[in-house]
């Protein structure tokens, strides 16, 4: 089996193209989301363009149980995981402190926090097993920097700056290299999650300036991901060019 990548998120966005990006570099690919219908689809179309195989996981990554038993279900073969992309997550609501809904707090924090140390603590024996691996963590911009009305958001996205940084630390002594990806905005189906399907205010979100797309972050993430053995890239933020923080943006009139 040549070199295996697993991207969680993989059934839209940034996930999407990362399985895109890699299956074209020939990659064999597991990916994983809760919408099966989206990864069949993805699975049939990358292994009929390229020729590569993708095994599909269907789960959702705040449920503990569900994360453990998909990878310890893996067969043998699909275990020699080389490359870990840590990409699910999602933001809900942009409301002030006072307003905002707990439940939408509990849902961000269990996926982007919870969801994002279950399947790195389910993967990560498989990698020193193997004596080698590379986690990749999507952060965020929001992750360095806090806006106004990203409370919850934010703070799990530092949450994952801190995971990234300590995990770095700790898996050191087995040459797994951990590295931070941390986009402005990126136009994908982010803001329709995050406005809880409201086109209008998602659309909002990138008026007036050119954003990042989604194989913006794919090819960035390739590039980490294929540099030689002794690189790693620990730490990058990235935005569009009218884009230099997470208030300041120059936009068109
Ligand atoms: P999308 O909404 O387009 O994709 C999110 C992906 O995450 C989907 O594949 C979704 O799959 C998956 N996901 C969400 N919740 C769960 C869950 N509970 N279990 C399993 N999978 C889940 O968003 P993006 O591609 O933009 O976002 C990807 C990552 O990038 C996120 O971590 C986000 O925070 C981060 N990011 C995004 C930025 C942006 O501006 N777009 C900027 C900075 C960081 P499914 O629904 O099928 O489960
Ligand atoms: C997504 C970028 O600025 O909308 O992480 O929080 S932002």
């Amino acid at each position: 089996m040549s070199t295996i990548a697993l991207i969680t998120g993989a059934t839209a966005g940034i996930g999407k193209a990362c399985a895109e990006k890699f299956a074209s570099a020939k990659y064999n690919l597991i990916i994983a989301g809760r919408r099966s219908e989206r990864l069949q689809d993805l699975k049939s179309a990358l292994e009929k363009k390229e020729g590569i195989k993708v095994y599909p996981l269907c789960f959702d990554v705040q449920n503990r149980n569900e994360v453990f038993e998909a990878i310890s279900n893996l067969p043998a073969a699909w275990k020699h995981i080389d490359i870990l992309v840590n990409n699910a997550g999602l933001a809900l609501g942009r409301d002030s402190f006072e307003n905002a809904s707990i439940d939408d707090w509990d849902t961000m924090m269990h996926t982007n926090v919870d969801g994002l140390l279950y399947v790195s603590k389910a993967v990560v024996p498989l990698m020193i097993e193997n004596k080698k691996g590379h986690i990749i963590n999507l952060g965020s911009i929001a992750g360095k920097e806090v806006y106004e009305n990203g409370n919850v958001y934010c703070a799990s996205k530092f949450a994952v700056d801190a995971i990234t940084k300590s995990m770095r630390i700790d898996l050191l002594k087995y040459g797994i290299k951990v590295t931070g990806i941390h986009p402005g905005a990126v136009e994908t189906e982010f803001s329709i999650v995050r406005f809880k399907g409201d086109d209008e205010k998602a659309s909002a979100a990138y008026k007036g300036f050119t954003p990042l797309t989604a194989m913006d972050i794919a090819d960035t993430i390739f590039y980490c991901a294929t540099l030689p053995p002794h690189v790693c890239i620990n730490d990058l933020v990235i935005t569009c060019v009218q884009q230099a923080g997470t208030y300041y943006f120059y936009k068109n009139s």
